[in-house]
């Protein structure tokens, strides 16, 4: 088994590919997973740190938290810092990825915490929620079928209890060609300055163009008002990733 201690350097489209399947976030994935995730999303760590202050302010005591498309546990650890103080809270996180899930085991394990995290290797298509205060959505609704999405939403809207709230983090298409292609390439270029090479990034855009749709922001806030949370608010934006806020109403709002 290898060491869950290591960082290892992500370099699965370092070489030449002769043919390049579709992205899978399969073993080999996981074992350069924390790495990959740190040099191509801009702004992670602060989304993970501000995942943290957000629990803290909306999590209600003996409600579910959700992490939903947890790989690792980056953001189920950055939730379960936020509710440390809060009783009778219990997290859990989905993962469609049994390789994922394995490893998110361990690294929670890794680590004491008061509150119970319960994980779940299905996809979030199927996931029950209920009695949620917190349901974060950290770049995972870009894989889901665009057909699927609103009902997932609708889902987390349903299971939602007033004062609740979701997170959604995706990357996003801009809403106009020539901005579009503005902040890919500040993204691109943000990748350079992280070790990747235009080869690395070619092969990695072919990899997963088939597998991660992604919706402009007004898409996001069109199907997020469709499925009932009538007020988001970006919260996080750099280059093509953002991260939404949209909570549940309570009676008195
Ligand atoms: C983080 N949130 O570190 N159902 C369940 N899981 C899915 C599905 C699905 N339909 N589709 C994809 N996944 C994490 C990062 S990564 C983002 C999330 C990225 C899972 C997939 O197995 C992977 O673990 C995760 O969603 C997406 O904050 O790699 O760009």
């Amino acid at each position: 088994m290898s060491d869950i201690s290591q960082n290892k350097r992500d370099a699965l489209f370092a070489e030449p590919l002769a043919q390049i399947s579709d992205f899978c976030f399969d073993e080999q994935v996981v074992e350069v997973f924390p790495d990959m995730i740190n040099r191509s999303i801009p702004g992670y760590q602060t989304i993970l740190h501000t995942l943290s202050k957000l629990t803290a302010r909306y999590a209600q005591p003996n409600t579910k938290l959700y992490d939903l498309g947890c790989s690792l546990g980056a953001a189920t650890m950055a939730m379960r810092k936020g509710c440390e103080q809060l009783s009778g809270c219990e997290i859990v996180g989905v993962d469609n990825s049994a390789a994922m899930i394995k490893r998110c085991r361990l690294h929670l394990d890794g680590f004491k915490s008061s509150v119970p995290v319960h994980l779940q290797c299905e996809p979030i298509q199927q996931t029950k929620i209920q009695n949620a205060s917190v349901v974060v959505v950290n770049f995972t609704l870009q894989f889901v079928p665009k057909p699927e999405r609103l009902e997932v939403l609708k889902h987390i809207y349903a299971g939602l209890e007033p004062g609740g709230v979701l997170i959604l983090s995706e990357k996003v298409i801009g809403a106009h060609q020539t901005g579009d292609a503005l902040l890919v390439d500040l993204h691109h270029d943000f990748k350079r300055a992280n070790g990747y090479s235009d080869l690395e990034i070619s092969q990695k855009r072919a990899a997963i163009e088939n597998v991660m749709r992604i919706d402009s922001l007004e898409e996001h806030q069109q199907r997020l008002a469709a499925a009932g949370f009538v007020d988001t608010q970006v919260w996080f934006q750099c280059f093509n990733f953002l991260s939404l806020v949209a909570v549940k109403p309570t009676q008195r709002d």
